[in-house]
């Protein structure tokens, strides 16, 4: 049963006018996936299954329980009104009336039981995916973004992202969740359930993508003013594509080549976001705030709120209040000339 198939662009930003905000570029690119009824990988197609077999128990029991009530009242239309009530029925119980309540009463425990018991399968299902030859990162929430750290591979070196995963298809990601300031919450339906960011625990979830695609992930517990506006996306590559994708992340950010780009580098590095921002191969190296080696393989900028093109950057840094009032990202004061040389470095950080 597949009620609502993958998410078409063009109809979420007719029926959510927000979501063409939150999501530009999905739309320009490939189609970003958000459906729990459409699984991308074995998690979420055993929470599928549970969905479908509760929908089928309910929607019976649904149907039945308004069968009966039609029926009765059927019965009570075609009764004679003037005829006077028939008192007997407290004398003598209704013998067939009581039987049905009894064998009713019996079904809807079997089939709440029957019910308790698929869950339990599930999630026995769920907590058996294998880990061996996991990708391993590390996630933590942030008031309004998700910052990444991948464990180092056979092929590449430590690295942290942000706001995009990309992970393998086939291969087991495990990912320990953890909060820095509030609550937060895992949820990429197309992948698997939710799971909760808390401050001082460290939790896992656990899935693997079945084939390639890119799958949205909201921030699924309100965590402050700008909490719609926080969106993770799961870029899930063919391996060879991920492998690529993951030594170019470990790399160091190219040096910049023309004399506008590296007045650039200047002006981050002497200006205060380099106390907040890293840059490998810079002198920055703050940690409050999204690594920004290779800003431009993101597709999008601020947890999913502006396309990440020039323009937008340009728009950003100039005054992030007015994109995502409330960030911590501050106004940082900039002649147009510094802000025009450094969006031109930045834009060189692939
Ligand atoms: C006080 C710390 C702080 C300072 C200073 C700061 N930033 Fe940020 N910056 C942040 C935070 C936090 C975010 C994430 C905001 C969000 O997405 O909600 C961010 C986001 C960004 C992003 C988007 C990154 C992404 O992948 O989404 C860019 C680009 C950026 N900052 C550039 C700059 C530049 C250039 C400067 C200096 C002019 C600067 N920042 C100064 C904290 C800071
Ligand atoms: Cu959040």
């Amino acid at each position: 049963m597949r009620l609502i198939g993958v998410r078409g662009c063009d109809a979420l930003a007719r029926a959510v006018p927000l979501a063409s905000v939150v999501t530009p570029i999905a739309c320009a690119a490939a189609p970003l996936e958000h459906s729990a009824l459409a699984p991308a990988g074995v998690q979420a197609e055993h929470i599928v299954r549970l969905w479908d077999l509760t929908l089928v128990v309910c929607g019976c029991v649904f149907a039945a329980v308004l069968a009966g009530v039609l029926f009765a009242l059927w019965k009570r239309r075609s009764t004679d009104a003037a005829a006077p009530p028939a008192l007997d029925v407290y004398v003598q119980p209704e013998h067939r009336t009581q039987r049905a309540v009894v064998w009713a009463s019996m079904l809807s425990v079997v089939l709440l039981v029957a019910l308790i018991v698929a869950d339990v399968v599930t999630d026995r299902a769920l907590s058996k995916l294998p880990d061996a030859n996991a990708v391993r990162i590390d996630l933590t929430g942030w008031q309004w973004w998700w910052q990444a750290r991948y464990a180092a591979g056979p092929s590449h070196g430590f690295f942290i992202t942000a706001n995009e995963l990309h992970v393998p298809v086939g291969r087991p990601i495990v990912i320990s969740l953890k909060a820095g300031d509030v609550i937060h919450s895992f949820w990429v339906p197309s992948l698997h359930g939710k799971k909760d960011l808390l401050p001082g625990i460290t939790s896992t979830i656990e899935f693997r993508a079945d084939r390639p695609g890119v799958y949205d992930g909201p921030c699924a517990e309100y965590c402050g003013a700008e909490h719609a506006l926080m969106a993770l996306r799961v870029v899930a590559d063919p391996p060879d594509r991920y492998a690529a994708w993951a030594a170019a992340q470990a790399a160091n950010a190219p040096q910049p080549s023309d004399d506008l780009a590296v007045r650039g580098m200047q002006v981050f590095e002497r200006s205060t976001c380099a106390n907040c921002h890293m840059v490998r191969g810079t002198s920055a190296t703050g940690l409050l705030a999204p690594d920004l080696t290779h800003l431009m393989s993101r597709q999008t900028i601020a947890a999913g709120v502006l396309p990440n093109d020039a323009a937008d950057l340009t728009r950003w840094i100039r005054d992030p209040g007015a994109v995502k009032p409330g960030t911590t990202m501050p106004a940082v004061p900039l002649t147009t000339p510094d802000l025009q040389a450094l969006v031109a470095w930045l834009t060189t950080l692939k």
